[in-house]
């Protein structure tokens, strides 16, 4: 094998003929960059250019020939990759550029790189930039005198085409946007870790699930789909769950959606979903909102995208926080371990503070009342040290018992029921840092479903092929050419080389004459990995070329009514809901329903209420695309329901509004302040304007925030404390009125205490349901006091909402 001969050992030993190298021709050949003498003899002069060409003679020498070249061809060859031939040279100047290299400088460095290692995989401190006590410099760190005016010729002059200052800061402005994200181009990004729970080296090598405790830095972006950049963050739309996983083995992107399923089957209508969805191309109307009639003709002539429907028009679209929302890789995906054993997967992240939504009444009106209303509250609980947290689970299959299921596991219109293969948690995610700079990581981040590591891999889901294809072009005219990927955000920590070179805004300063391999001039360096680098599973082929999909594709209800059958009433009414606005928006009655003609294969109740609701006669159901349906082998799945993880019942984070004016009993108002602080919600006193209010007690309480500047919706419970002339007051301020009505209509809990109540009386609202039966949300005028009312207002907010007021209105 090369190493035993190799140049470390062979060094010092002359070539075979010593005498017949003059050393004056020798040493001048050093120097020119053409030809040189048949052998060369770097003892005799001790001059740095020979020892150069000396060590690099010699790392050629000890790859007499390509080693790697036999074990190419054949079976076991492709099975077993052989590591490359790898020389390591004597004399560090044998694989560099130059000889002047250790003549350093503050801009060149010490000119002695760390051999084999690439600096570009640092982490992100050495480009973390801090003006703290630094003058203003040009671009080029030429200190800048004047950053106020323009250099004109005197005082009322014209401005001069040599101000190189204002030219180049005006250049820069005029280029500071990159194009958006074709999808998902709003988001919100942090930084974190994902520990493993314990060793799952039976099913994959992947590195970041070898131990238990290891931990691999990450970068997760939360987004939505169809709205612009500057769109809001609360429309009805799928939510992107993007987790760029920094191993130790390269990164790993999972790039999912709160989702288990997509609307198609084949990455070949993607364009045409994306383009139906988007603002219509005549008056590029609507923005960030899938209510019109491009997106439901599209759909409705696409009945694969009835399971996706279903999903999307649930509150699963709404979600209360990026913090309280499941993540899914949707495809199934493959795990790989040691022995190149393969296990088919889904990719699950649970979120601990369980899932919840906001009604769409509320959404609605968050986006007026804050726009950023989720990035905000992702980074307003990563800096007050909530941090938030996901539990990833491995949900596995094998291939036969994939074979045997009445859906195909490579449709990712498709889920695998959790009665048919359970999750098992694998480790968890803590979001703990926010960026620094929204643009330079959460915009500039590239994320890329063929960003695997060994040990896990594709499968042929004809959807994800097109992803693998999709996001590593899409980067290159979003992120301006194909070296992306050493933008600060985006590189790995594990080292990178290979031959790749040049290219716009190229970063790394590769060393020495070699960028192809095989090479012996480089020792053979970068040598390619062997079994031990990443290798796509053997997975057996033998079919025709084809364009088509496979007949199990072809049944596109069943799931759609799993889902249906697997959701509570009050959720059942809320996908009406959903339902009823998309379509009411739609101009054409036709398209509407040839809609319910689809959900007429859905479920018969759905669609004749649907067809109620929206004034039309039920329609015949849609042709089906198969003959005989398959009886599914789950009917009901309780995890389907938002309602099947609540969380850890923790109110860590939740806002809630203290209601203050003048005669507020000032005890009570803050006996609720402290105790909700306690538990790790996040109380505020809200009043009718800025300023201190006077208490009952005759000292005063700060108003945080107005009522007109967050109004109700921005809150997740409201309390009324005691006090006769502050709920007097109140009564007469319209906006704390409309905030009361609004708690009540979003199924919020409300807790008034003495005096408080009157308040709630004179906003209409009433604590008992039309069966007689107290609302459990509604704490009026139940408790004495503040602390006695603590733990009952608390319970009732940890049930984020009380829906049986929606289901059993009282009679106002
Ligand atoms: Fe994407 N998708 N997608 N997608 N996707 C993009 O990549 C694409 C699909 C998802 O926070 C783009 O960098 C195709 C499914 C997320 O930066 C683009 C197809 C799922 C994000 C692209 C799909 C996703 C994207 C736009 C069908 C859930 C945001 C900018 C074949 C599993 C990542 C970019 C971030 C972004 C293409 C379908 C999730 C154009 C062609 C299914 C979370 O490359």
């Amino acid at each position: 094998m090369i190493k035993k001969s190799s140049a470390r050992r062979t060094a010092g030993k002359p070539a075979a003929n010593k005498k017949s190298a003059p050393a004056s021709g020798a040493k001048t050949s050093a120097r020119s960059t053409v030809s040189g003498p048949a052998r060369r003899d770097a003892r005799r002069s001790g001059d740095a250019a020979m020892k150069k060409l000396e060590a690099t003679e010699e790392l050629a020498r000890a790859i007499p020939f390509n080693p790697l070249k036999a074990g190419e061809y054949g079976r076991a060859a492709a099975d077993h990759p052989e590591p490359g031939a790898k020389v390591t040279a004597t004399d560090q100047r044998a694989t560099a550029s130059t000889l002047s290299e250790s003549v350093g400088s503050p801009k060149a460095g010490k000119g002695k790189p760390d051999l084999g290692v690439n600096p570009g995989s640092f982490p992100l401190d050495r480009v973390r930039a801090d003006a703290t006590g630094q003058r203003l410099t040009s671009n080029l760190g030429v200190p800048i005198a004047d950053n106020q005016h323009s250099l004109k010729a005197g005082l009322r002059g014209p401005a001069l085409l040599e101000d190189f200052l204002l030219r180049e800061k005006i250049t820069h402005f005029d280029h500071e946007r990159i194009p958006e994200r074709i999808v998902h181009a709003r988001g919100s990004g942090a930084h974190g870790y994902f520990e493993c729970y314990q060793p799952m080296t039976a099913v994959t090598r992947a590195s970041l699930f070898a131990e238990a405790g290891k931990r691999t830095p990450v970068f997760v972006r939360f987004s939505t789909v169809i709205g612009e950049r500057g769109s809001v963050d609360t429309p009805r739309d799928v939510r992107g769950f993007a987790v760029k996983f920094y191993t130790d083995e390269g990164n790993w992107d999972l790039v999912g959606n709160n989702i288990p399923v997509f609307f198609i089957q084949d990455a070949m209508k993607f364009p045409d979903l994306i383009h139906a969805a988007k603002p219509e191309p005549h008056f590029g109307i609507p923005q960030a909102a899938t209510a019109h009639d491009t997106f439901w003709d599209f759909v409705s002539l696409m009945p694969e995208s009835t399971h996706m429907l279903m999903w999307a028009m649930s509150d699963r679209t709404l979600p209360r926080s990026f913090r309280m929302m499941q993540g899914f890789g949707v495809h199934t995906f493959r795990l790989i371990n040691a022995q190149g054993k393969s296990t088919f997967v889904k990719f699950h992240w649970l979120p601990i503070a369980g899932t919840h939504s906001l009604d769409w009444d509320e959404s609605v009106k968050i986006a007026g009342a804050d726009p950023d209303f989720h990035r905000r509250d992702l980074w307003e609980a990563i800096e007050a040290g909530a941090f938030p947290e996901y539990e990833l689970c491995f949900q596995t299959f094998s291939e036969k018992q994939a074979e045997r299921f009445t859906f195909d596991v490579l449709d990712a219109t498709k889920l695998v029921p959790e009665e048919l293969a359970p999750l098992t948690p694998v480790g968890k995610m803590v979001l703990n840092r926010n960026p620094d700079n929204f643009f330079a990581e959460t915009e500039q981040v590239a994320f890329c479903a063929a960003h695997i590591v060994p040990g896990l891999d594709f499968t042929s889901d004809p959807l994800l092929a097109g992803r693998i294809h999709s996001y590593q072009d899409t980067q290159i005219s979003r992120l301006g050419g194909p070296n992306f990927h050493e933008i600060p955000i985006n590189a790995p920590v594990a080292q990178v080389h290979n031959n790749q070179r040049d290219g716009m805004h190229r970063q790394a300063i590769h060393r020495g004459s070699v960028a192809y391999e095989p090479n012996s001039l480089g020792g053979g360096c970068p040598f390619q990995a062997g079994s031990a680098g990443f290798t796509s599973f053997r997975e057996p082929m033998q079919e025709d070329k084809v364009r088509g999909k496979a007949e199990r594709f072809a049944e596109h209800y069943n799931q759609a009514t799993l889902f249906w059958n697997s959701q509570s009433a009050v959720e059942k009414a809320h996908i009406i809901r959903g339902f009823r606005f998309e379509l009411t928006k739609v101009r054409v009655a036709a398209v509407r329903e040839r809609v319910v003609a689809m959900l007429a294969n859905v479920d018969a109740d759905l669609a004749s209420t649907l067809a109620d609701q929206l004034g039309m006669k039920l329609p015949k159901a849609l042709p089906r695309a198969i003959k005989k349906t398959p009886k599914p082998e789950v009917e009901v799945s309780p995890p389907l329901s938002l309602f099947a993880r609540p969380g850890d019942g923790s109110i860590r984070t939740r806002r809630i509004a203290i209601f203050v004016a003048d005669g507020i009993d000032g005890e009570g108002a803050r006996a609720l302040h402290a105790g909700l602080a306690e538990q790790g919600a996040v109380p505020r006193y809200v009043g009718a304007r800025l300023g201190g209010v006077t208490t009952e007690q005759g000292d005063a309480i700060d108003v945080e925030v107005t009522f007109e500047t967050m109004p109700s919706v921005l809150f997740d419970a409201a309390a009324v404390p005691d006090g006769k002339l502050a709920s007097k007051t109140l009564g007469n301020v319209g906006h704390a009125v409309e905030f009361l009505k609004d708690q009540y209509r979003h199924a919020k809990p409300i807790l008034a205490l003495g005096a408080g109540a009157d308040l709630v009386e004179n906003a209409g609202l009433s604590a008992h349901l039309a069966s007689g039966e107290s609302d459990p949300g509604m704490l009026v005028g139940r408790h004495a006091t503040a602390p006695k009312a603590l733990p009952d207002f608390v319970k009732a907010i940890a049930r984020h909402r009380h829906h049986e007021r929606e289901m059993d209105p009282p009679e106002v």
